[in-house]
Parts: structure tokens; C-alpha cells; sequence
């Protein structure tokens, strides 16, 4: 028995109160913004979230000081340094130890502070890079990762397992989530390190609007992935702090995947590319499928909204709205 009673599927209705206090860490990232967003709307009333040029999460002293100032009630820890194939393969010392401290420091500080209820993201990464597919929760640590973001991997699995052995060591109702690839409005468009999914936006608008005949995208095309708008995996956060109480993660995905190439379609259709598309597959490919199965979240009675294409759709419009007014992070 867990402290809200859960089912053994970890099913529980403990709603939160609106008036109580959420630190969303990571809060003016692609899914810590959707988060608040999605607090706002429902009705909470008191966000909490400093940028990191006010608190730097990787700063022990820091996190500890503005936790025993700030006493927040719950916290989603939506911070973490992320980025496409590139900056994973190319940067893994830092994705390493900055993921690291910064679970470590809230987490602790979490704990510390007698945070009653929180929610840990990770990512679909996670997972082996062979592994059965759709990717059921069980599959975790049974395989070898995809190395080009083992470090990655290796820390969000540390940050479950520090969730779990709370949980474990205080009875406390930690809980964690894996999303699948995310996009949406406030995303990183950075040529180089961002995910595929911005990455083909501003390829294919940069090309629209030089007229080139045509852009050149990594690997093969071949690779399948699932995405899912920010805005979704924000609903899912809240539908699980509010019914789910267990030990194991919970995949947050679509369940339907397409390839890279079928989404450059997507992209070019909706930016109004009319050039051809070429791949260079001396770029990395990655994982060759990471399609999430997401029985767990539909049994607890959550389901995305946002189809693909709408949701491209919706993120171009933004994409090219930031970039006139210059409000676009790169
Ligand atoms: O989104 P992405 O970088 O992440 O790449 P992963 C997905 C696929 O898109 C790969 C292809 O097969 C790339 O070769 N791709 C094609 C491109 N053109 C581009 C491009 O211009 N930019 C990028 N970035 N890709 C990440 C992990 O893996 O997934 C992270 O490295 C994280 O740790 C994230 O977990 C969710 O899906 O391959």
C-alpha cells in the first residue's frame, strides 16, 4: 500500500489543491513551459519557476538555499540539458553532469524540504536500442543504449532510480514519466543541435525563402520516431500527478510512429517547400524505431490530443512568428 492507496496498477484520484505551490523546474523549457501552461489553465495559482540566469540548477548551494526560500509543495522537474543526435553524440560529458547535478540537487533538495508530491521527467531514450517494439516500460535495462546518447540515458535512469528509492527509503509519492520525442511552440531551432523535428523547420522555411532547389537532411530517412506537442505531454503530467501513485515509470507517447522521411514530407508540405529533398547518410541515423507503448497512460484514462500535422502546423506558425520579432532562442 502506497500513501494515496493505489490500485495495483498504481491507479489513484489525489487531485491537487489549485492554491498549492509548483516549482516547475526547467520552466522556460519546451515542455517545463507547456507545464506552466498547462497549470495556468487549469486554474493553479501559484507557479513558481526562476530562469536558470537566477538559479542554476547545477549549483547544490544554490538549489538547497532557494528551496528552504521558496518551500514549494510540488515539483516537476521538467529541467535537463537536451538536444537532437548531434549535440548527444558530439557533447556527452556535459549531457552527463549537468543532467546529473541538476536531478541530484532538486531531488535532494526536494527531499530536504519535505515536497510532498513529484513528478520526474526522462525521456524514451532510455531505452535498449534493439528492444521490442512498441517499447513497453519493462524493456528498461535490458539492452545495450544507442550510443549516441548513452550519457544521456545513463542519467535519466539515475534520476528514476533516486525517484524510485525515495519512494522506496520515505513512502513518499514520487512518480516518473518517459516522453517520446517532443516538439511544439518554445522550441530550440539551432541548425546543428536541435531535434529533427525543428531542425526540418528551419531548413525547409531558410530554404522557401532563399529559393534553394533543394535542402539536404541527415541519415537515411529510414529511422521511424514518435512525436508528441509539448502541450500533450503537459496534460499527461498533470492527469499523472493526479492518478497515478506507483513505482514504475509511465511511457507518454502517440503509440504511432512515421519515418523521417514521411515527416520531411510533413514539414516541407507545411512550410510550402516545393524543392527536393536529399539525405546524406554520413549522418548518423540513430536509433532505427522507438515507438513507445503507452497502455500503461491509457489505462489511467489520458490520450493525446494534438494530431501531427495539425501540430507542425502550429509550431511552424510560431516558429516564423518569433523569428520576425527576434524572440527565437537561436
Ligand atoms: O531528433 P533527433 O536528433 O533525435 O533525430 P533522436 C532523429 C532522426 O532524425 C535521426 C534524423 O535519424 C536523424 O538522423 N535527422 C534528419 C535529423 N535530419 C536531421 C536534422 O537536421 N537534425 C536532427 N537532429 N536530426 C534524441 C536523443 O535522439 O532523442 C536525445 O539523442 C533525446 O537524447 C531525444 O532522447 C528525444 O530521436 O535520434
Amino acid at each position: 500500500m502506497n500513501a494515496f492507496g493505489a490500485a495495483s496498477d498504481g491507479r489513484v484520484r489525489c487531485p491537487l489543491d489549485r492554491s498549492t505551490r509548483v516549482f516547475v523546474a526547467g520552466g522556460r523549457g519546451l515542455a517545463g513551459s507547456a507545464v506552466w501552461r498547462q497549470l495556468a489553465r487549469e486554474g493553479f495559482t501559484d507557479v513558481v519557476g526562476p530562469g536558470s540566469e537566477e538559479l542554476d540548477l547545477r549549483e547544490r548551494r544554490a538549489v538547497l538555499d532557494w528551496f528552504a526560500a521558496t518551500r514549494p509543495d510540488v515539483v516537476v522537474l521538467a529541467a535537463a540539458r537536451v538536444g537532437g543526435i548531434k549535440a548527444n553524440a558530439t557533447q556527452p560529458a556535459q549531457f552527463l553532469s549537468d543532467n546529473l547535478r541538476i536531478q541530484v540537487n532538486v531531488l535532494d533538495a526536494a527531499m530536504e524540504h519535505g515536497v510532498e508530491r513529484l513528478l520526474f521527467l526522462g525521456s524514451s531514450c532510455i531505452y535498449p536500442k534493439f528492444t521490442e517494439q512498441p517499447i513497453r516500460e519493462e524493456a528498461l535495462l535490458t539492452g545495450r543504449f544507442e550510443p549516441t546518447n548513452d550519457a544521456y540515458a545513463i542519467a535519466k535512469i539515475a534520476g528514476i532510480l533516486q525517484v524510485q528509492a525515495v519512494r522506496r527509503q520515505h513512502g513518499l509519492p514520487w512518480i516518473s514519466a518517459m516522453p517520446t520525442n517532443l516538439y511544439g511552440p518554445g522550441d530550440n531551432f539551432h541548425p546543428e543541435y536541435s531535434h529533427v523535428l525543428p531542425s526540418l523547420i528551419r531548413r525547409f522555411h531558410e530554404a522557401k525563402e532563399s529559393g534553394a532547389p533543394r535542402v539536404v537532411n541527415w541519415g537515411s530517412g529510414t529511422p521511424r520516431r514518435e512525436f508528441l506537442h509539448a502541450d500533450d505531454l503537459a496534460g499527461a503530467c498533470l492527469h499523472l500527478l493526479e492518478h497515478y501513485d506507483a513505482d514504475g515509470p509511465v511511457n507518454v507517447g502517440t503509440g504511432t510512429d512515421l519515418t523521417i522521411r514521411e515527416l520531411a514530407e510533413l514539414v516541407a508540405d507545411a512550410v510550402g517547400y516545393r524543392g527536393s529533398v536529399q539525405w546524406d547518410t554520413k549522418q548518423p541515423d540513430g536509433t532505427p524505431r522507438k515507438l513507445l507503448d503507452v497502455s500503461r497512460l491509457t489505462a489511467l484514462g489520458w490520450a493525446p490530443r494534438i494530431g501531427l500535422r495539425e501540430g507542425i502546423a502550429q509550431t511552424y506558425a510560431w516558429y516564423v512568428e518569433n523569428l520576425e520579432s527576434g524572440t527565437l532562442r537561436h
